[in-house]
């Protein structure tokens, strides 16, 4: 793809770009809404990429085009990029830039052409591809010299005061960090990273994405409830995140809060969700990787009854998956719709793909969309000047 966005800079700028750059999708395996409780995280990169081919300019203007997007190329000052005042897809690439200039770095311009093959709304992390292929890009075009971690923090700062969507660091980190054949186990509070193998085809194992193609978003309210609501749990524990109450004191941190029912449940998710991705990890690390599937089921169940951010949908494709054969699956990412992943061996795919095919059929859902997911490479330059590939 990046030939072919190479290609559409030239046709919409006349000249060619400095450069390509792509940053993934990615699939979270496990650890949900525990990145904004300081927690941990296990996502892993997708192939699906954004790819975006950039040029510096130096008279204040950003100027950005989307091959997915209707509408020309979208012109706009650095000086009047302000937060929440764009709701359009431009407000990601847009928000990275007055991220990067807020930090004080002097970024004087760019023009911007990009394709993505993430889903959008599908909980694969859209919009952190298009921040952090944008980041990336200016980074070395501008020889910023700033780490991955630290793009990821901008783009999460883009993404937090400039769009208006409170989310926490994983996808960001994720698109930025992850190895290709690994699953990425972070520690949101320092940042901390430990690439884990992940090769299931090497054990006749195969992963899922199930989008059930509910579209989802995270500025609409809900993500943000459940972020203040672990936010208050932390404040009446009297601690600075829900990742310090260990799991060995859950129950007696449940106990302390008493009647609050609604913020035991978070509580009671996040630290037994932070848990799990401990035994995944351990699990992964001595080579029991099927006995991780149970892990996967419980952590579904979690999201489902106490944190409450399934949908029917992805409950079916769970229920029907793991009636079929799976050997685990749950929702994954923020939740409201969106996708679930299905860890299975490699032989039973096409039972559990047409069971659950068949059953969104049974219930009248659209369709979903279903492929297997294999760890790929974070964020990357593809090619330098005009002439390379
Ligand atoms: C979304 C957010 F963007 C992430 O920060 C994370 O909270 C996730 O939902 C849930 O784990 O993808």
């Amino acid at each position: 793809m990046g030939q072919q966005v190479r290609d559409g800079f030239v046709e919409l700028y006349g000249t060619g770009p400095e450069g390509v750059w792509s940053a993934p999708g990615r699939v979270n395996l496990i650890g949900e809404h525990t990145d904004y409780n300081d927690g941990f995280v296990m996502p892993f990169a997708l192939p699906h990429t954004a790819v975006a081919a950039v040029s510096k300019r130096t008279d204040g203007v950003l100027r950005l085009h989307s091959a997915d997007v209707e509408g020309g190329v979208v012109e706009l000052r650095l000086d009047d990029l302000a937060p929440e005042t764009d709701r359009n897809w431009t407000a990601y690439p847009a928000g990275v830039v007055w991220a990067l200039r807020e930090a004080g770095h002097p970024v004087t311009g760019a023009d911007v052409h990009l394709a993505s093959t993430v889903p959008a709304g599908a909980g694969l992390s859209s919009s952190a591809a298009l921040e952090v292929v944008i980041a990336l890009a200016l980074n070395d075009l501008y020889e910023l010299g700033l780490q991955r971690w630290q793009l990821a923090r901008l783009c999460q700062r883009a993404e937090n005061v400039y769009v208006g969507a409170p989310t926490g660091i994983m996808d960001q980190t994720a698109s930025a960090c992850c190895e290709e054949g690994h699953a990425l186990f972070l520690d949101t509070r320092d940042l901390s990273q430990k690439q884990i193998p992940f090769d299931l085809a090497a054990e006749g194992l195969r992963l899922l994405v199930v989008d059930t193609r509910v579209k989802h978003a995270h500025n609409e309210g809900e993500y943000g409830k459940r972020r203040a609501g672990c936010e208050k749990g932390a404040a009446l524990l009297g601690v600075d995140a829900l990742r310090d109450v260990a799991y060995d004191d859950l129950d007696a941190a449940l106990a302390r809060l008493g009647d609050e029912e609604e913020i035991v449940r978070l509580v009671r998710h996040i630290v037994t969700e932070n848990h799990r991705v401990e035994r995944v990890v351990s699990l992964l690390e001595s080579g029991e990787t099927r006995a991780i599937g149970p892990v996967l089921v419980e952590g579904h169940a979690s999201l489902r009854d106490d944190f409450r951010i399934s949908c029917p949908e992805l409950d079916l494709v769970v229920d029907t998956a793991l009636a079929s054969g799976a050997l685990g699956a749950r929702m994954t990412g923020g939740g409201f719709g969106g996708s679930a992943i299905v860890l299975a061996e490699a032989a039973d795919v096409d039972t559990i793909t047409k069971a659950v095919q068949e059953a969104f059929a049974a219930a009248g859902f659209t369709a979903p969309r279903v492929f297997e997911a294999v760890p790929a490479a974070g964020a990357r330059r593809l090619s330098r000047g005009t002439s390379s590939r």
